[in-house]
């Protein structure tokens, strides 16, 4: 579906400061900075959740209602980029509570199957509402009569909810980037039903996997006895749809800089400064205990110990981007996988060439491509991933279809890149068989599986995803307004 403007809709808003399409996530999407002259300024955020919504927000002159990523006061609204941008201000005890409790302490591990132990505490919840309270207010405040306003993911789950009651004529849409939990784990949470409730407000859901979907219909038959047919949820008298809308990435633009001179030049020049081992293997991720990062390496140093990787031969590049910092989980999770990564090097490297090279810091985007462009193996596989975005990003930059990509079955991106060499990563000895044996396949078995899965990604690409979603939500509005029509 194209995306056209609304160039009459677009004046209107000017003059209003109302506008027909609103989109709320956690995050605003630029971040602090600074200038060539040193004052400060906003720079769009690298994020893929930018890169997908930019030409729709752009085109239809929307708003995006977010944090702008430090405690305190919010800065006036503002435009960047085309985009009306209104931050919402969190204090220090929001940041604590609502952020880094709720949400990332107790929500995060719940819904990555509790792969660390989610924690309970009512301060928290509290916290959460609130803030979800004051999105919700302000969607309803610049959402013009009838817009179309998208949630986003499981920091914002009330909010659906929320703004119904405040303004019963907009159209919402909720999508969540994490993966829906089966219902025995959803019933764990405390606020599961304000929760189940919060997300119904909306008239679509979406998710990134078919098996979350089935889980939220099922949830809502259990818990609120809702009825579902055709993926249709009839709840309180209203219909409710809940359906999989896979994300992606910008694959053409993933393309470009794989086969920028510049960045293949990097790439070349990593593998020099890796010491031209036969084996390069990457993984990247955020530094969190649902990425699989310990296992990982674990599998890796069985095979160095075992000999069945040549220590000499084989280099491993872990990739890991700080996040989250400030939570427990987190900080104990560095130290482990710091104290691993010693121990390997320790064990297995030799003068002058490390067996693992750990970066622990954030990359831009041709750097990371370079690395792509330089892996034979990429190792993506996490304990539980609502999608996993790296996994898409190195398909889509091995233009020549060499490379092999190790997949976790329990990353969304698994039911799409079913070429990839499939692992469970709970079973060590397959994730070891599966590493060795994406380390030895020949460049035609590299290419039977490669071309399928790139062939694949040139069509689901991130604004098939956007477009997809976006105009299901218009065919609902439409849906509606003939019926109040009629
Ligand atoms: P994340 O958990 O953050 O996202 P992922 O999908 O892998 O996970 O996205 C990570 C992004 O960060 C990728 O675009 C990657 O290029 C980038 N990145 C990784 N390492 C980096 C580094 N060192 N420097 C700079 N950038 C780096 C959540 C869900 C996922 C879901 C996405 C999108 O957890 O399952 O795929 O949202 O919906």
């Amino acid at each position: 579906m194209a995306i056209t403007p609304h160039p009459a809709r677009t004046l209107r808003q000017a003059a209003s400061n109302r506008y027909d399409l609103v989109v709320l996530a956690n995050r605003l999407p630029v971040d602090h900075d600074t200038d060539a002259d040193g004052r400060p300024c906003w720079r769009r955020s690298p994020g893929g959740l930018v890169t997908a919504l930019h030409p729709i927000m752009k085109s239809r002159a929307g708003a995006w209602i977010g944090w702008h990523g430090r405690p305190g006061p919010a800065p006036t609204p503002f435009v960047h980029d085309g985009i009306h941008l209104h931050p919402i201000a969190l204090t220090g005890d929001d940041v604590d509570g609502y952020y880094e409790g709720q949400s990332n302490a107790t929500i995060w591990p719940l819904y990555h199957d509790a792969v660390e132990q989610p924690v309970f505490d009512r301060a928290w919840q509290d916290g959460y509402r609130k803030v979800n309270r004051r999105f919700a207010e302000a969607a309803a405040r610049v959402a013009a009569p009838g817009a179309l306003v998208w949630v986003h993911d499981y920091h914002l789950q009330l909010v659906p909810g929320m703004l119904r009651e405040l303004r019963p004529d907009l159209r919402i849409g909720f999508f969540l980037h994490i993966p829906f939990p089966p219902v025995e784990l959803f019933c764990q949470l405390p606020m599961r039903e304000e929760i189940l409730r919060g997300l119904l407000g909306a008239d679509l859901v979406g998710f990134q996997h078919p098996s979350a979907t089935r889980n939220f219909h099922s949830l809502a038959e259990h818990l609120l006895d809702a009825k579902v047919t055709d993926g249709k949820i009839w709840h309180e008298g209203r219909e409710v749809v809940a359906d999989t809308f896979p994300i992606s990435i910008d694959v053409a633009d993933q393309q470009r800089l794989a086969l920028d001179p510049a960045v293949r030049a990097r790439a070349a020049q990593i593998r020099r400064e890796l010491g031209d081992p036969r084996t390069v293997i990457l993984a990247v991720d955020r530094l969190d205990y649902t990425k699989g990062i310990e296992r990982r390496l674990s599998a890796y140093e069985e095979l160095l110990a075992e000999g069945r990787l040549d220590p000499a031969e084989t280099v491993m590049v872990q990739v890991a981007v700080p996040t989250r910092q400030r939570i427990d989980q987190y900080q104990a999770l560095r130290e482990r996988v710091e104290r691993a990564v010693s121990r390997i090097n320790g064990d297995h490297s030799g003068i002058g060439r490390l067996c693992v090279h750990y970066l622990h810091r954030s990359y831009d985007r041709a750097e990371l491509a370079a690395l792509y462009l330089a892996a034979d193996v990429m190792a993506v596989t996490p304990l539980r991933d609502g999608m996993n975005l790296v996994a898409k990003e190195y398909v889509a930059t091995r233009t020549d279809h060499t490379g092999a990509l190790v997949l976790s079955e329990f990353a969304g991106a698994a039911a799409e890149l079913e070429e990839a060499w499939l692992v469970n990563p709970h079973d060590l000895d397959g994730l070891k068989d599966a590493v060795t044996d994406a380390v030895d396949a020949d460049a035609e078995e590299q290419r039977r599986r490669m071309e399928p899965m790139r062939a694949y990604l040139r069509r689901h690409d991130v604004n098939r995803w956007a477009t997809g979603f976006m105009g299901r939500l218009d065919g609902l509005a439409e849906d509606w307004s003939a019926a109040a029509a009629a």
